[in-house]
């Protein structure tokens, strides 16, 4: 008698929430929907690099860049793909403002190709075709109402400069501080919103410790650090010309990324411990010394216990003087966060014969196989994994001002315009960026969706489309054309909410309601 009503509160209870992945994550705790709105002043954008969108690799004078060098390099992408015309948006930049008009975004994240300017990377030859480019069009955006967010670096460096030893040459302080300059000095009147360098970590890690991303270098147990070293600092110098030189009332900053890190067992230390080692290996590299002055304690004893027992008289890991921390602590007025995933992670101790910057972290980390997957390798849909790491941010920095300057999913090249796997991954995860703000009370103020559209996945070449629209490659006129996501996040942003629909209303209100009775019968 008492297991009828038992089975009808459970039944009531599973049906009253809604879930976007409910085969795997359905925790009516954790991932239950919620509904409520963004604050009205939420900033919503959308955003690209110039590598992946701009083609026009070698016009009006442009120096080429590593990831021309690179992506020239049989056998280095997949495909031996390049992008060399991409998504031409050096011609059809006016059609990139209006689908991003159409979707009513009011923000715009694009970076300048360095070499587009300055051929050479160097202040002496200004290339004016170049700035003439980017000038149009952060005018065109500004005529349709939506603002420029603007990166100075998204990987592509002058091929010039690696020349002289790319990031792992310190001279690269001051030259990258003049082209700062450059642009703060003919952009800065029209940009409010700028970042330094996009995801330096993914830089120093795949660019120089494991080459599978341009400039290709192999020396996984050096070589980022030092050039992570260089970029902390050309960061800084930026950060200071902007505030000091200029007086235009913008903000700049970094932007960085990690996944979420998530111990494999939460009730045995050493996992905690290596899952938060692994996000100050990652984002705490950069933004430590950013924001509290110097890296994290963590990463220092590692790197320097490793390095003594290598035999090294010296930590692989540099150090700031104190005059440099002084300089570089506080070089932020927002913090930019690139987020897709969550990996999970588990205490593992390397072998100290492993001379390498992931041996060095002492983390085993995995996706588990059951978690919904996209068409990249190391992005699983994990949504929960983004309101802890908000939470994370907040607290190790200090409750910052958030941007989230990237977050998106790959899906395969066949798929055309019905991606639901992409509004499922939006939905998801914007959900939970709504629950850090409204009952974390995380300061996120601002979304941008990656990416605007289809475009060059890096070392994968046109395999991965990550966009909200769709880009025909086969076409030499490159349409783009709205994916149902696009349509979807117009949506979104004009709601600025997630609204209860009515289907969902009945069910819910209508297990409410059997649960009550339910348990009246079950206590009676
Ligand atoms: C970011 N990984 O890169 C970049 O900022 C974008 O340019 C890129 O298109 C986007 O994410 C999607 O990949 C990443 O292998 C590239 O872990 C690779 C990885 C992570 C981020």
């Amino acid at each position: 008698m008492l297991r009828f009503p038992a089975i009808l509160c459970f039944i009531s209870i599973a049906y009253a929430a809604d879930y976007y992945y409910p085969e795997v994550f359905n925790d009516p705790e954790r991932d239950a929907v919620y509904y409520d709105s963004f604050p009205e002043d939420f900033i919503w954008g959308s955003a690209t690099s110039a590598y992946q969108i701009e083609g026009g690799w070698d016009a009006d004078n442009k120096g080429p860049s590593i990831w021309d060098v690179f992506a020239h390099t049989p056998g280095k992408i997949y495909n031996d793909e390049n992008g060399d015309v991409a998504c031409d948006s050096y011609n059809n930049y006016l059609e990139d403002v209006k689908i991003l008009k159409d979707m009513n975004v009011k923000f715009y994240r694009f970076s300048i190709s360095w070499p587009r300017i300055l051929p050479s990377g160097l202040i002496d030859n200004v290339n004016e075709a170049g700035i003439s480019y980017y000038s149009k069009l952060i005018d065109a955006l500004l005529d349709a109402d939506i603002q420029p967010m603007v990166t100075l670096y998204h990987w592509d460096l002058p091929q010039a400069l690696q020349d002289i030893g790319g990031w792992e040459n310190e001279t690269l302080v001051d030259i990258f501080n003049d082209y700062a300059d450059l642009c703060f000095d003919r952009f800065g009147d029209r940009v409010g919103y700028w970042i330094t360098f996009n995801e330096p970590y993914v830089v120093t890690w795949l660019g120089y410790g494991i080459a599978v991303f341009a400039p290709g270098i192999n020396d996984p147990g050096y070589a980022p650090y030092r050039a992570a070293h260089t970029i902390i600092k050309a960061h800084a110098e930026a950060y200071h010309t902007y505030h000091k030189k200029y007086s235009y009332g913008g903000k700049i900053s970094i932007t960085l990324s990690t996944d979420y890190g998530m111990p494999e067992d939460a009730t045995k230390q050493e996992d905690v411990d290596a899952a938060i080692r692994y996000m100050q290996f990652t984002a705490g590299w950069y933004a430590h010394p950013i924001f509290k002055g110097d890296y994290p304690a963590q990463m220092r004893s590692q790197v320097d216990m490793k390095s003594i027992a290598q035999g090294l008289n010296e930590s692989r890991l540099p150090s700031f003087t104190d005059e440099e921390v002084e300089y570089i602590k506080g070089t932020h007025d927002f913090f930019g966060l690139n987020a897709y995933t969550t990996t999970v992670c588990r205490y593992h101790e390397s072998p100290t014969s492993e001379v390498n910057y992931e041996s060095d972290q002492d983390v085993y980390r995995f996706q588990p196989d059951d978690w919904p997957k996209s068409a990249s390798e190391w992005l699983r849909p994990a949504p929960w994994g983004l309101r802890e790491l908000l939470n994370w941010v907040k607290t190790e920095y200090d409750d910052p001002e958030i941007f989230i300057t990237e977050n998106g999913v790959s899906t395969p090249y066949e798929q055309i315009l019905d991606d639901s796997d992409r509004i499922t991954y939006y939905s998801a995860y914007l959900n939970e960026v709504l629950k850090a703000i409204k009952i974390d009370e995380v300061n996120v103020v601002g979304y941008f969706a990656w990416s605007l559209m289809d475009n060059f996945e890096w070392a994968s070449g046109y395999s991965q489309r990550f966009g909200l629209h769709h880009v025909d490659f086969d076409d030499p006129d490159r349409p783009r054309t709205p994916k149902d996501s696009a349509l979807f996040y117009r949506d979104l942003i004009a709601s600025n909410a997630f609204v209860i629909n009515s289907a969902v209303f009945i069910r819910t209100s209508s297990m409410v309601i059997l649960f009550v009775f339910a348990l009246i019968r079950l206590l009676k």
